[in-house]
């Protein structure tokens, strides 16, 4: 049996880990940062879910389950985007550094380096604090090469009760992208009808289910990472808890693919002017 070793900044994968990741699209890493190491990195976590920085963020400052303009009190999904770009002191932190250690094992045909980062965190009792089912590639602007290992780490435990990450496995090889459309949301004013929004409206993109979906929830330890991939179809549900879900998300891309998306104009910040109409998939 083999188990998986954390050496100074080295977190070595098994070859089951390699495997799963390329055939499922996803896997899940005991122990990866220790309660240490998480300490620093919630203290910045804090800093950003309490809207430290919003003033200067715009919409990188926002509610993922709810259009952009939701009052900030009235946040249930709270995603703050690049937090590094906004407070640099956190910059190749050691989440950062461990998880490029992992990549390089998971990702030899080339180079991947961190394209973007995100805190997540699901307030306590909020039902609709979700995250709806999407493949991260329908996200994002079309690249030759679209290699992904996205890192979800669990700065607090992530539990079936607070809405950890759910995925289909091998959802990875469908041949094609599911068609992703911006979420439409009711209409107060207008009870009965419902809003067509567009990208500009809301950052969330849902997908539809499919008979024979059978989803796989993915619990972990805090300081326990999983990994998934661009493809993979994943989301999760509302926290019915009494705690927070404290999310660091980390997602590294081929260098040459982040080039690409550098090009243009795509920087993962909701404050991005992309012509959405170019992207179309
Ligand atoms: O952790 C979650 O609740 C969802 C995160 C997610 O969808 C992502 O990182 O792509």
């Amino acid at each position: 049996m083999t188990f998986h070793q954390r050496n100074g900044e080295q977190y070595s994968l098994t070859n089951e880990d390699i495997i799963q990741y390329a055939e499922k699209g996803y896997v899940v890493l005991p122990d990866v940062i220790s309660n240490d190491e998480i300490a620093f990195i919630e203290q910045w976590f804090d800093h950003f879910v309490a809207g430290n920085e919003s003033h200067r963020m715009a919409r990188d400052f926002c509610d993922m389950s709810q259009p952009y303009g939701t009052p900030i009190e009235e946040f249930q999904l709270v995603n703050a985007m690049l937090p590094s770009k906004y407070c640099p002191e956190l910059a190749n932190n050691i989440f950062h550094r461990v998880a490029q250690n992992i990549t390089d094992q998971l990702y030899t045909r080339g180079k991947a380096l961190l394209d973007y980062e995100q805190f997540l965190a699901k307030k306590p009792n909020k039902s609709g604090a979700e995250f709806a089912m999407h493949q991260d590639l329908g996200y994002w602007p079309k690249t030759a090469n679209t290699w992904t290992a996205t890192f979800s780490l669990a700065i607090t435990p992530s539990t079936l009760e607070n809405g950890c990450l759910q995925v289909i496995s091998g959802s990875n090889k469908e041949p094609e992208l599911r068609k992703h459309v911006p979420k439409p949301y009711r209409n107060i004013d207008n009870i009965g009808k419902t809003n067509a929004v567009s990208r500009d409206d809301s950052h969330l993109l849902v997908i539809h289910n499919e008979t024979g979906d059978k989803i796989q929830h993915l619990p972990v330890t805090r300081g326990s990472v999983t990994v998934h991939d661009e493809r993979i179809i994943h989301g999760s549900s509302g926290n019915l808890s009494d705690d927070w879900r404290k999310t660091y998300v980390m997602a590294f891309r081929d260098s040459e693919t982040i080039k690409q998306e550098r090009g243009a104009g795509f920087t993962h910040s909701h404050n991005d002017k992309v012509n959405w109409n170019e992207f179309i998939r």
